[in-house]
């Protein structure tokens, strides 16, 4: 085997957005793209010598070729072993599991999470450091600047290693292990929670379907909800991981999951609903007759969490992204818990994790989890939702309600306009931006803007500051506005509006979302101006 040293010119667009660098599987696949994209990682790194890398992926299209890459990527620059998924496969959360378990240096995810894979779809690489969660920006900024000047890397001419082998081989000098990708992380699951009680319930006729979207998750859940959990063979759908996902978008939201839904809103249709996305971060919870926002959900976990065995002794405190809906701090209020607001992007979480200042976190776009990995976890919070239901013996419907009846309700909905022309987008949230300062105290019929600006994050464990995080509005009496640019979108630029309004416990919690929130949606195109400047009647996507 030799280390051969390849001469290379940059790319100008290797920037990671808010999870890694997603691009079209095209841009990928010109030439040197991934070497460039994975040297300028190593080279940002201090000192991997000998040290052991994670390596896995959402099985999508390129995935194989990419780890190939990887692995001859990581001999040449001296790791001394990497620890792969068995046919390159592991869920993010699992590929996290993986890193803190091992005590590995970090991890390659690759992955475009929820966006559509195959030869046209799209590909992406994140970086992970050793607390098994997404590099911080001081790390993803010097690979940016790194993949700038880039103008050679290092690659083996090992042949490709056995992905489908499980056991240990080599490539070159480096270990190569190959890890059944299910195994560790279906038995964290069982030590967080009461397997026995989610047995008893799905033997008395508990059903739920869970779609796992021919992404990573299928193995997953075949073996921990139907072989470990009792439910009935044909609970899992979709199970089977496939390079394009059967054509399908594996986002599981409302448009993507809607045969699902109907299902759970028929009469005669199951108890329960699940689904999660290409990489498995990502939940979906429907309950018979009840759709549970990812906001709310982050809500219900957290007040629920002390009925599962891994959070019996109660949570630290909870953190959610700044557009998150404020429903789990009422929750932290009552528990008397720390609550903290990050921006978009699961990196934010990390120190406080790790500082063990928060136990839960949740995010508005379907992103829930806790501190027993550094990623969100779909599978993780279908499970805390089936211990919860278990052992309230409630419905999920009955269990929202009472929540709201405590509480009170966020109503909440995130209008998206997908694929704008990137000039328009950045231009009217400059000029919104530029207006913040004069709107504080202005009314509007009979709302009145209580504070406008643009979030700034000072993260208390680090001290490092994150600007420009997107723009919130907020009323005095608790609703709010919030306009962001999405850091995910690989084609122009995504638009994302988020509306809020809080309804108090005794208040009505039975209106239609999108009729409950239409003054503020209204509001919100008087102020921000997005269906009149980008010349769209209405939003590409409502969640
Ligand atoms: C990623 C991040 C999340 C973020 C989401 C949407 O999720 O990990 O923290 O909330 O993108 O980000 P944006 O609004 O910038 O598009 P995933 O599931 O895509 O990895």
């Amino acid at each position: 085997m030799t280390i051969l040293t390849e001469q290379t010119t940059p790319y100008d667009d290797q920037k990671p957005g808010t999870s890694g660098l997603r691009k079209r599987v095209s841009v990928y696949q010109q030439p040197h793209y991934v070497e460039n994209f994975l040297q300028s990682i190593f080279d940002s790194l201090d000192g991997v010598g000998g040290k052991t890398l994670v390596i896995g992926g959402d099985g999508r299209f390129y995935n194989d070729v990419v780890i190939q890459i990887a692995i001859r990527i990581a001999a040449a620059n001296g790791f001394g072993k990497v620890i792969v998924g068995q046919n390159g496969l592991l869920s993010t959360p699992a590929a996290s599991h993986l890193i803190r378990h091992n005590q590995a240096f970090g991890g390659l995810v690759l992955s475009a999470s929820h966006n559509p894979g195959g030869p046209d779809g799209d590909f992406g690489i994140k970086y992970n450091i050793g607390n098994g969660g997404p590099a911080p920006e001081r790390i993803t900024d010097a690979i940016f600047a790194r993949s700038k000047v880039i103008d050679r890397y290092k690659i083996t001419d090992a042949p490709d290693v056995a992905l489908g082998e499980i056991g240990t081989q080599s490539s070159g000098e480096m270990i190569v292990e190959i890890v059944d990708p299910v195994a560790e992380y279906a038995t964290l699951m069982q030590s967080l929670f009461d397997f026995e009680a989610i047995r008893k319930l799905f033997a008395s006729g508990f059903r739920m379907t869970f779609d796992a979207m021919h992404a990573v998750t299928g193995p997953y859940a075949h073996v921990i909800i139907e072989d470990m959990l009792g439910a009935p063979k044909g609970t899992v759908i979709n199970g089977t991981p496939l390079p394009d996902f059967g054509k399908g978008h594996p986002d599981p939201n409302l448009v993507y999951c809607k045969d699902m839904f109907d299902q759970l809103m028929s009469p005669g249709g199951p108890d329960f609903g699940a689904a999660s996305d290409g990489d498995g971060d990502r939940n979906l919870i429907i309950g018979k007759n009840r759709f549970v926002t990812p906001s709310d959900s982050v809500a219900i976990l957290a007040a629920n969490a002390a009925l599962a065995p891994g959070y019996a002794a109660g949570i630290k405190g909870i953190a959610r992204s700044m557009p998150t809906s404020a429903a789990a701090d009422r929750v932290a209020e009552k528990l008397g818990i720390e609550m903290h607001e990050t921006p978009t992007g699961w990196k934010f979480f990390g120190n406080l994790l790790d500082a063990g200042r928060v136990t839960i976190c949740g995010e508005e776009s379907a992103g829930t989890g806790s501190d027993h990995v550094r990623e969100k976890d779909g599978l993780w919070a279908v499970l805390l939702w089936l211990n919860v239901i278990a052992a309230r013996a409630q419905s999920v419907d009955q269990i929202v309600r009472d929540h709201w009846a405590t509480y009170g309700r966020n109503y909440y909905t995130r209008h998206d306009y997908e694929e704008v022309d990137a000039g328009i987008a950045n231009k009217l949230v400059d000029d919104l931006r530029a207006r913040l300062s004069g709107l504080a105290g202005q009314n509007f019929d009979d709302l009145q803007i209580a504070f406008a600006d643009d979030f700034t994050y000072h993260d208390p464990i680090d001290g490092s500051t994150s600007a420009k995080q997107g723009i919130r509005i907020g009323f005095t009496d608790g609703s709010r506005i919030v306009l962001r640019l999405s850091g995910t979108g690989t084609v122009g630029a995504t638009l994302r509006l988020y509306l809020e309004r809080y309804e108090a416990a005794d208040g009505r919690h039975d209106l239609e979302t999108q009729a409950a929130l239409a003054e503020l949606i209204e509001l919100a195109e008087r102020l921000c101006g997005v269906r009149e400047r980008t010349g769209r009647q209405k939003p590409s996507v409502i969640t």
